[in-house]
């Protein structure tokens, strides 16, 4: 209804916000979780069955009558200005509040016990059998500072970082081909600062610091983005990172 957008286009327009952002907030979980891996899936997934059920309930309450016609014009101005700005407001989701959501929930070891040390037992088993020669606490699901790794070729040289913190000893980048057991198969160039300083606690708890440079540098930087909720495909083009999560989301798909 035109006219009533007219006089009252703002609460038209909070009343359509608030019902996007419940939409956003219910259905795209439920969708997710119904195993709606792309964001697309999701997004039509969500989409779909809200606007059904808004038009649903209009249709409804017309036919009833059981709600004021100026009421009915309200829901009828929401339910179409929701939904031009759904699409707008998922992508908004999926680019902007998403990884901020995923991000920073890691918290620091206050003691380390043998609890701490089980799981890092655990966490050199996951990285060894991988293979791999670095794991972070959070590839295992357990949303904890600590990271794992080994550079060497036969298993000899394990290292543990807990609470890590590095910082850049120099303004030189270089270019490492990584890869990642979080995104298994694949493996991109990124650039990092060559040179770092890491101070962290041993598996004693005993706080250590060293200089890396080399791999050591590439890798510790590698794990202590997972920490925080970053991958290495993060450092790459938005066309590279999505056609790299599409593969993989194709691949769960298949394995599902
Ligand atoms: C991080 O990565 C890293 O694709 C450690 O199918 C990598 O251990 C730092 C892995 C490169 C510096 C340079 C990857 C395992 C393991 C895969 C890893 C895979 C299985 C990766
Ligand atoms: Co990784």
């Amino acid at each position: 209804d035109l006219g009533l957008f007219l006089r009252s286009p703002l609460l038209v327009l909070a009343l359509a916000l608030g019902a996007v952002a419940l939409k956003i907030a219910l259905l795209y979980p439920i969708a997710r979780f119904f195993g709606f891996c792309a964001p697309a899936d999701a997004l039509v997934f969500a989409l779909g069955l809200s606007q059904v059920g808004e038009f649903a309930f209009v249709l409804f309450a017309a036919a009833g009558q059981i709600l004021p016609r100026d009421t009915l014009s309200l829901l009828n101005a929401t339910v179409a200005v929701s939904m031009l700005a759904t699409p707008f407001l998922m992508i908004l989701y999926e680019r902007v509040l998403a990884p901020r959501l995923a991000r920073g929930k890691t918290r620091p070891v206050d003691v380390v016990d043998d609890g701490i040390r089980q799981l890092i037992d655990d966490m050199f088993e996951t990285m060894y059998d991988a293979p791999g020669i670095g794991l972070a606490a959070t590839q295992v699901n357990v949303h904890k500072r600590i990271v794992v790794m080994d550079l060497s070729e036969d298993k000899t040289e394990p290292r543990v970082f807990i609470n890590p913190e590095f910082e850049f000893l120099t303004d030189e980048m270089e270019q490492y081909q990584e890869g990642c057991l979080s995104v298994p198969g694949f493996y991109e160039n990124v650039d990092r600062p060559q040179k770092v300083k890491i101070k962290a606690l041993d598996r004693d708890g005993q706080p250590y610091e060293l200089t890396a440079e080399g791999l050591l540098a590439v890798c510790i930087q590698h794990e202590c983005d997972h920490l925080n909720g970053k991958l290495f495909v993060d450092y790459l083009s938005n066309i590279k990172r999505d056609r790299i999560k599409k593969k993989l989301e194709k691949l769960h798909r298949q394995q599902a």
